[in-house]
């Protein structure tokens, strides 16, 4: 009888059917990640409250006359090199966290990863 061959042959079949019918889920790229700016001026970060995807790209540019940093405020996990005046850095994000100048600690910023 040919019917055990018949169920086994579909039963191949059935998770190439699935992927096909569900529209190749694993091909689905993340939406592409965004470069955001947050410039420095007059001793603030600008904008001081940022909001990006997991994997986007924060670059901080210095447009004071003045040397300043960008330092993780929990525990300084991370931390720019100090940046002189035109000076920029970029960081790729991940996780939420806050922020402040360590040469300047009044000057607070906040990225929300969501
Ligand atoms: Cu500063």
């Amino acid at each position: 009888m040919m019917l055990p061959m018949l169920t086994a042959t579909l039963k191949a079949l059935l998770p190439c059917a699935l992927i096909l019918l569900t529209g190749f889920p694993f091909l689905k790229e993340r939406p592409a990640a965004k470069l955001h700016r947050v410039e420095i001026v007059q001793m603030k970060f600008s904008p001081s409250s940022l909001s990006v995807q997991p994997g986007d790209t924060v670059v901080f540019v210095n447009l004071d006359v003045v040397t300043h940093d960008v330092t993780e405020a929990s525990g300084k996990s991370w931390r720019s090199p100090p940046l002189a005046a035109k000076d920029s850095w970029k960081k790729v994000v991940r996780t939420s966290a806050n922020y402040y100048c360590s040469f300047h600690p009044v000057m607070k910023g906040t990225i929300t990863v969501q």
